[in-house]
């Protein structure tokens, strides 16, 4: 089991946040052997001595940043060092716990300060950090330089994997050439995607907060735990305050339940008019000296429940109609930013999506807290996609992807916009280690968050998938008049109602439609429709949706677009500069697919308010 919590960085009465993001110095290691930066010990000094460096704007993706194919393309070990400020105060109270977090970085990182390995962390979309403050002490005032080495070679062991080919036909390849393939068609993008952080706590802090929420009538109950460190016998005082100020509950204690009168329910946007309600929770850590931590935790109240055939949110039918997306820009890759995360919140709520799935990685937490405040369902996805290769179903493999679970509950577990957990995307569930693999993967998840529904995304054969017995809700994708009869739109209908009717009659579960689509190269026109125009995607779409609205009724509870918008990909035959299944293009312009939808969401979100 992890060690410890992992509280997203919060300013407080008690608590500094520095935000040391930025340019960064940044170097690929394009030596031979992909290792000369161990070998030089890079960290062990600033790293412009060790060699040329160039800018590297963090968080982004470094591959489009510059003109050269080497760095867009590359694969091994980066090297991005900062010299940051650290105020004297921090340093010189001696009380003060300093800590550096790095909200994700893709894939494997080791993490220096001042040429001292702090920490590393196998994982490309999930935070990792490390407490500081006794080196900063050492060097007694002076620079804080933070190395940061990371590696994007994915393997079997890593999720999601991949697997390192060398080309050893030496009349067509040089020596020592080699590809990282994956299973999984958006570009690999590598980096530091996330902001990276200082905080401070008070030495005795709190160290994780967990929170599960009820109601009955209009009593809201929250039961919370709290784990505090760094001394043993700290008091714990909890308040939640209402959205005015107003204190609505109060307890004292590591655990305890907060009961609220009259309460606000978390609603999704559409089904309430004051969707998205947040109490704000205050715990406060009180050490014998009297030193407190404070951290407040926005709080929102509702059930999520699953039946033989519905989705129920405050024990209302919830209807997934929302949309697939990726973390994928221009010119940033997967680099958190702001405007775009505002602008595609802007997107989802003028077409009334009212949720998405983080396909096929966790999003970043300022997505979370954003999703949380606007009232927008989330299934929140692991990196487990292109579990294709039988040795991935391995005991390393597991116990990794047993850890990635843990590692991101420990993170997402609080958010109210988190509905369910998706454990992976399209494995190759027909093979014989998937029963094991899923069995065991999905009841560890359970036992991490009894509070949600656990899923997986299959593209398997509804007779042959080994997972589907685990999961609460069956997520199927499927692609049919494209990698399936492509051209023909007139088959959609039988085979969408037969898809459906095979895995309801085989599990007797709800069913969403966890992708289908159809690339659309914007701009490109026919009548009738041909493969790759607006009108195409358009087609596809429309006889989808004639199947939902009949099935709806009975026991399909959601769709999911594939995709939000257009995405890079690796480069091959079957992509034109990305994946063109967007409705919106990579600049977040709409198709006409986007309309046919912003249509449709809205008529039934209509139809069910
Ligand atoms: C899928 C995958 C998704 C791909 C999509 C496609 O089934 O889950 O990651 O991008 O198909 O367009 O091929």
């Amino acid at each position: 089991a992890l060690q410890g919590g992992m509280l997203f960085p919060r300013d407080s009465p008690s608590r500094e946040v520095k935000d040391v993001s930025g340019l960064w110095s940044f170097r690929a290691d394009l030596s031979d052997n992909r290792n000369r930066g161990f070998e030089e010990q890079w960290f062990s000094r600033p790293l412009e001595e060790t060699g040329p460096v160039i800018d590297m704007p963090v968080p982004s993706s470094y591959n489009d940043i510059t003109q050269d194919a080497k760095i867009r393309d590359f694969v091994g070990w980066v090297w991005y060092e900062k010299e940051v400020l650290v105020p004297t105060r921090w340093i010189q109270d001696r009380g003060t716990r300093i800590v550096l977090r790095v909200g994700s970085a893709h894939y494997y990182s080791v993490l220096w300060v001042n040429g001292v390995q702090m920490t590393e962390h196998a994982g490309g979309h999930l935070p990792f950090e490390a407490d500081i403050s006794s080196v900063l002490r050492q060097s007694s005032g002076g620079p804080c330089r933070i190395t940061i080495a990371v590696n994007n070679t994915l393997s079997l062991e890593t999720l999601p994997p991949g697997t390192i080919q060398y080309m050893n036909d030496r009349t067509r390849y040089p020596s020592g050439y080699f590809v990282q393939n994956t299973n999984f068609d958006f570009f690999n993008y590598a980096g530091i995607h996330r902001s990276v952080l200082l905080y401070t706590t008070p030495a005795v802090h709190i160290d994780d907060i967990t929170v599960q929420t009820t109601f009955s009538d209009n009593i809201g109950l929250v039961s919370y735990n709290v784990s505090v460190l760094g001394g043993s016998k700290a008091a714990v005082k909890v308040t939640l305050s209402a959205k005015d100020g107003r204190c609505v509950a109060s307890s004292e204690g590591l655990s305890g339940v907060l009961k609220i009168t009259d309460v606000n329910l978390w609603w999704p946007y559409l089904m309430h008019e004051n969707p998205g309600y947040l109490y704000s929770m205050e715990v406060q850590a009180i050490a014998e000296d009297g030193q407190t931590d404070i951290y407040t935790l926005p709080v929102g109240v509702r059930t999520v429940q699953v039946t033989r055939s519905k989705f129920l949110i405050n024990n209302k039918l919830f209807y997934f109609h929302g949309v697939n997306k990726h973390e994928d820009a221009d010119i940033r890759g997967k680099g958190f930013d702001w405007p775009l995360v505002v602008k595609d919140f802007n997107l989802m709520k003028w077409m009334g999506a009212n949720s998405f799935r983080t396909s096929h990685y966790p999003y970043a937490e300022e997505i979370l807290q954003t999703a949380d405040r606007h009232g927008i369902v989330i299934i929140d996805e692991c990196p487990g996609v292109g579990i294709k290769d039988i040795r991935s179903f391995g005991n390393v493999s597991l116990a990794h992807h047993l850890t990635v679970m843990e590692e991101l509950v420990r993170r997402d577990k609080n958010h109210p916009s988190v509905v369910m957990w998706s454990v992976a995307n399209e494995p190759a569930s027909e093979m014989p280690p998937a029963g094991l693999y899923f069995k065991e993967l999905i009841s560890h998840t359970k036992s991490l968050d009894s509070s949600r529904p656990v899923t997986f995304i299959t593209d398997s054969n509804y007779a042959r998938d080994q997972g589907a017995p685990y999961v609460d809700v069956v997520c199927v994708n499927s692609y049919f008049s494209w990698y399936h009869d492509p051209g023909h739109t007139e088959l959609i209908r039988l085979q969408l109602s037969t898809q459906f009717d095979n895995w309801h009659g085989k599990y007797q579960k709800p069913i969403i439609q966890s992708e289908y689509g159809a690339d659309a190269v914007p701009g490109l026109h026919s009548d009738p429709p041909m493969m790759f125009t607006e009108e195409y995607q358009r087609a596809v779409l429309q006889n989808y949706h004639s199947v939902f609205d009949q099935k709806r009724k009975e026991f399909v509870i959601g769709e999911l677009i594939w995709n939000f918008a257009d995405f890079m990909t690796a480069q091959t035959i079957t992509r034109v500069v990305g994946n063109k299944k967007g409705v919106f293009t990579r600049q977040r312009q709409p198709k006409a697919g986007a309309f046919i939808l912003r249509e449709r969401y809205w008529r039934i979100a209509n139809e069910s308010g």
